[in-house]
């Protein structure tokens, strides 16, 4: 058997009841088999897949805080610190009812090929709870995030893990969780990015994810003869990627028609209107039923098992910016049968593999995401420079690095599949171009 293969098996063996974990690997592993099956005894010797697998340290903990009732409630929390090869572990937070080991580990892995793409020294590490902020009063939020940093307060730090925002985790979770990291350690360091403005937040940062999608998919289509202006876009989400996503879409001249939300999805023909969207989603933090209600153009889409949803409407380019799998191989076959022929992945993993498969064999032109949404992380590691030195950048600065580091990744993904012989493979591209630079640190740092 390949020494791929057996890994891949091994990982399912040790680690059962992780399929989206399994799902990441195999993803990675396929296309790292060029790369290994050339230099095998090497890597098997050093058992460097093994490694690369095996987080190098996972940390799990109890999270009880008492709800407005006086109730107590208990919380699972995790911090998976999976890979420190080429920085301090660095990656967000989810607080999702969903959150397990295995979504966490899922992340944590592409967290590591992602924060190599962007070629600054960042590990990776992802962590969060199964907290749900939805529905709760502002003091049963501080109160959660509070007793979550009172016990991760104790392995992180602005040089050894800096952890961020990711879906259920915003400026309001990381500002309550910065306030008490600073009270139990008293340092005023930058252990946390994400942060507001007035307290060591860097400008972008909140448009970072969505804007260097946007930059990444121009930049792709420019180099394949196609231009983005006047396209019409179908995004998922309405959160804090999909929002930015829609906005610098529409400072390019495209048109984004849908959003979607955990109830429900709209389509308006018009295109969306950004300012009402934050409005409904940022500040009100109500259902997508608001947006329709207030503007005529749009039409509202219970959410229903089984259905295109979002995909179902005719579009130039697709942008998954909501969560993992929420587009599988008929929303795929929907997408190709519409004319869509871009896929870029703001949200981590959100194309199954069959799907991912689809686009590519019908020439669709597919940016995974640990690539296209890799300008948040990068953003953040910005914000850590900013806070080492003790300085603040324009937004201009923080927002024409962010461009370049997006454009340079699209270039060494294309130039890593290239390389290998499978041109315009950019999932390839990504997890090659992503670990090459990983397994080099290893090499060099000995087995560790
Ligand atoms: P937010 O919490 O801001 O928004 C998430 C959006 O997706 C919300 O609209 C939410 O609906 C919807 N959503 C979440 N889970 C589900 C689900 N199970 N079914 C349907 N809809 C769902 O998160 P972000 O925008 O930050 O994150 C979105 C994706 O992007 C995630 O995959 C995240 O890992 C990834 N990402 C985020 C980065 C960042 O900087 N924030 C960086 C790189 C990737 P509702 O409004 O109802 O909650
Ligand atoms: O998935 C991701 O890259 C993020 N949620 C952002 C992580 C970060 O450290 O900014």
């Amino acid at each position: 058997m390949s020494y791929v293969d057996e890994v891949y098996d091994l990982v399912v063996q040790k680690n059962p009841s992780q399929p989206e974990f399994h799902q990441a690997v195999k993803e990675v592993l396929e296309s790292l088999r060029v790369v290994i099956e050339a230099n095998e005894e090497k890597y098997r010797k050093d058992a460097l897949l093994e490694r690369l697998v095996t987080p190098e340290r996972q940390i799990l903990f109890r999270v009880p805080w008492v709800d407005d009732k006086g109730q107590v409630q208990v919380n699972n929390g995790f911090r998976v610190q999976f890979n420190s090869a080429i920085g301090p572990y660095k990656g967000g937070l989810r607080l999702h009812p969903s959150v397990n080991l295995g979504i966490i580990k899922f992340l944590g892995f592409e967290q590591i090929f992602k924060n190599s793409l962007t070629g600054l020294p960042i590990g990776g590490g992802k962590g969060g709870s199964d907290f749900d902020p939805k529905g709760k009063s502002d003091r049963e939020v501080m109160a959660f995030c509070q007793s979550f940093i009172t016990e991760l307060h104790k392995y992180i730090g602005a040089d050894t893990d800096v952890p961020a925002g990711d879906i259920g985790t915003g400026a309001r979770e990381i500002g309550f969780m910065y306030g008490q990291y600073k009270r139990l350690t008293g340092l005023y360091e930058g252990v946390l990015t994400g942060k507001g403005l007035s307290y060591g937040g860097s400008l972008a940062r909140t448009e970072a994810t969505g804007y260097g999608l946007l930059y990444l998919t121009e930049e792709m289509l420019r180099c394949n003869g196609r231009d983005i202006k006047n396209k019409i876009i179908a995004v998922s989400g309405a959160g804090n990627v999909a929002i930015y996503a829609i906005q610098k879409a529409q400072q390019l001249g495209a048109k984004p028609v849908t959003c979607s939300d955990s109830t429900g999805w709209i389509y308006d023909p018009a295109g969306i209107d950004v300012a009402l969207l934050k409005e409904v989603k940022e500040v009100k933090r109500a259902r997508l039923s608001e947006y329709a209600a207030a503007r005529s153009s749009a039409q509202y889409h219970e959410k229903t098992n089984g259905e295109h949803g979002v995909w179902s409407v005719k579009c130039d380019i697709a942008l998954p910016c909501a969560t993992q799998n929420e587009l599988d191989l008929e929303d795929a076959k929907a997408l190709v049968a519409n004319g869509c022929f871009a896929v870029a992945e703001g949200a981590n993993m959100p194309t199954t593999m069959d799907a991912t498969e689809y686009f590519q064999k019908n020439n669709v032109l597919f940016c995974p995401g640990k690539a296209s949404n890799a300008g948040g992380v990068a953003t953040s590691a910005l914000e850590m420079s900013q806070n080492s030195e003790r300085l603040s950048w324009t937004f201009k600065e923080v927002d024409s690095k962010l461009k370049d580091i997006m454009v340079n990744i699209f270039h060494s993904i294309d130039e890593a599949s290239r390389q290998y012989g499978m041109l315009r493979n950019y999932v390839a591209g990504a997890n090659i171009a992503g670990f090459l630079k990983v397994a080099e640190a290893m090499n060099a740092q000995g087995i560790v």
